[in-house]
């Protein structure tokens, strides 16, 4: 614990970060941790479960809460994040709403902002997200906009802050970690000092092999695949100081014609994925991997409730 902590004045809470598919939380997440604890990708609905990164600092500790975009479900993937999302909202001090300044407020910014609406007395703050894109004219007026959305839904003041932030130009970013902490009850700090996540290893590493898959897919495949670490094993027969970690992973899709496009020719493209994930895994474990990389056909799994629990949804 800080000195602040035992004046009373440390805070610790929660802070749920919602929006949009592709409105730029998880990047945004990670630059307020500093450290990559979600996966990004240009394709929307690239993350699928709720990610607590921690975020510490002298005089406060923020967990964030990464959230899949919430988007009119079409699948019932799409309507359990939905409700994922849903159930996390009341859980939270305070809701940190993304609305990307590149592209105009519309139904989809509604549809959240009518829910957020609903919840009694928590304090929502717009963060206007990748003003990197957009110009000086155009951001003000969106601003606008922003603020005006938060009057037209919430009523009363609207929404209790407008942050403009770029996360890819760390402009304003801690004034974001600075806003939300704001809001967070005093309290001595909920996660031990330096942890940055409570994700489970295997689930980080599947989700570095799906981000590396994603790069360079089109159309649905993007949204039919899944990644499953089944094992990590050490190396038998290994010197202590050069270890070697077997890790074993199903790639999931949902149709055999998507089957040979992760594969590609001769095996090139899973090569190609392998060797990218292998890079980021290898960080996060510090030590040298060695990935098993198997494709396999679970027809339809994003709509059917079995599947669906097989693959942890
Ligand atoms: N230029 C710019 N691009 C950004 C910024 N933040 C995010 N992006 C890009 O926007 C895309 C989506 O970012 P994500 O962080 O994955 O978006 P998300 O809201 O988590 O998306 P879902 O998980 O699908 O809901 C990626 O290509 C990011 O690189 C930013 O500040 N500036
Ligand atoms: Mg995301």
């Amino acid at each position: 614990m800080t000195e602040n902590s035992s004046e009373g004045s440390y805070r610790a809470g929660f802070a749920v970060l919602v929006g949009r598919p592709n409105a730029g939380k998880s990047t945004l997440t990670n630059a307020l941790v500093g450290q990559k604890v979600a996966i990004t990708s240009a394709k929307p609905q690239t993350t699928r479960h709720t990610i607590r990164g921690i975020v510490h600092r002298e005089d406060f500790q923020l967990i964030l809460v990464d959230t899949p975009g919430l988007h009119r479900p079409r699948t019932l993937l799409g309507q359990r994040l939905n409700d994922l999302v849903a159930g996390t909202l009341s859980e939270v001090d305070t809701i940190g709403f993304c609305l990307p300044a590149n592209e105009k407020i519309g139904p989809g910014d509604r549809f959240i902002a009518n829910q957020l609406a609903a919840l009694p007395n928590k304090p929502i703050i717009a963060l206007v997200t990748k003003t990197d894109l957009v110009s000086r004219a155009a951001l003000t007026e969106h601003l606008i906009a922003v603020e005006a959305l938060g009057r037209e839904v919430l009523g009363g003041l609207g929404f209790a802050d407008v942050v403009p932030v770029s996360a890819a130009e760390d402009f304003q970013v801690d004034t974001v970690a600075k806003v939300l902490a704001g809001h967070m009850p005093v309290s001595p700090p909920l996660y031990p000092e330096g942890e940055l996540t409570d994700e489970p290893v295997a689930v980080m590493v599947a989700e570095l092999i799906r981000e590396a898959a994603l790069e360079g897919v089109r159309d649905e495949l993007p949204h039919s695949l899944a990644v499953v670490v089944e094992e990590i094993q050490e190396r038998e027969g290994r010197s202590e100081d050069n270890p070697l970690l077997d890790v074993h992973v199903n790639l999931y899709v949902e149709r055999s014609s998507q089957k040979a496009i992760i594969i590609g020719k001769g095996g090139a493209r899973l090569r190609d994925v392998g060797s990218r994930a292998r890079l980021g895994i290898e960080k996060l474990l510090g030590t040298r991997i060695y990935l098993d990389l198997h494709v396999k056909v679970a027809k339809d799994w994003q709509r059917d409730p079995k599947q669906l629990g097989k693959l942890g949804f």
